[in-house]
């Protein structure tokens, strides 16, 4: 299909500019672009144009099948060394080459249509770049634009219904905080959260880390920054699928058959 093309092209242009022979960690995102990034690191992996001591870091148990479906080594998170305990940033991983649900034209994104966003954040934050694939479906100029699905957000099951009523009104709330000088981050006054139901599985989605996922619905997202604060604030929110400001890169899959990228 031409989105499954779309997905394809974007994912191997991005491989092929970024892991190059002098990769040494690269980060590996969680979702169906990615299946195409871990077909063209097997690729090179047999063409020999992988660093020999490559290690893959996963983001989700899906994530960790492509790895080593792909014949590479995984290595967790926790495991890496502090490239250098002296600087300011950490980052062990060179590059994290990930999928995206929608990108904006200042590449924040919302991420987490997987389920996959904790862990995917933890990689992104862990590393150098972050480097986004995605089919022309997910190109906006606002997140929401094009998204319908809301915000995934993981939270703590021990109390979701709570947490639900809260981020249903994340507007009076952010008033009162002070955080947010006018509602004007997000379109809708009245946020509405859905508890993920599975489809193969009675009941609700449990998350690889045994969490629920409240996916928020707020319209438009004018202020990224600001959202993923607010909702990250709410107690019993374990991780907010809005990654502002952490990509460097995002290509685009068009329908035409060419890739698009955008720094
Ligand atoms: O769950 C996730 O965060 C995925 O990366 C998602 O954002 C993209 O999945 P897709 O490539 O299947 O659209």
């Amino acid at each position: 299909s031409l989105v499954e093309q779309a997905k394809r092209s974007a994912a191997f242009a991005a491989v092929d500019k970024h892991v190059t022979p002098s990769v040494r960690v690269l980060g590996v995102g969680s979702g169906s672009t990615v299946v195409y990034a871990a077909e063209r690191l097997l690729e090179l992996k047999n063409e020999g144009k992988l660093h020999p001591e490559l290690q893959c870091v996963p983001t989700s148990f899906q994530s960790k099948q492509l790895i080593n479906e792909a014949g590479l080594r995984a290595a967790d998170l926790d495991d890496l060394v502090d490239a250098d305990p002296s600087s300011t940033t950490y980052t062990a991983i060179d590059v994290t080459i990930d999928g995206a649900d929608e990108v904006d034209a200042e590449l924040n994104a919302i991420k987490g249509g997987g389920g996959a966003h904790l862990r995917e954040k933890l990689v992104a934050n862990a590393s150098a770049k972050l480097v986004l694939i995605a089919d022309y479906r997910k190109n906006s100029q606002v997140l929401g634009q094009n998204w319908d699905k809301g915000i995934p957000v993981e939270v703590s099951p021990i109390a979701w219904q709570t947490i639900k009523r809260q981020l249903e009104r994340l507007v009076p709330r952010s008033r009162a905080l002070g955080v947010l000088a006018t509602s004007d981050a997000f379109e809708l006054n009245h946020p509405v959260a859905t508890l993920r139901n599975a489809v193969r599985k009675a009941g609700p989605v449990v998350t690889d880390n045994g969490n629920f996922i409240l996916d928020v619905h707020v319209g438009r997202i004018h202020d990224p920054v600001a959202v993923e604060q607010l909702i990250k604030m709410v107690p019993g929110v374990v991780e907010v699928g809005v990654f502002s400001r952490m990509a460097c890169e995002a290509w685009f899959g068009n329908e035409d058959g060419s890739v698009s990228m955008r720094i």
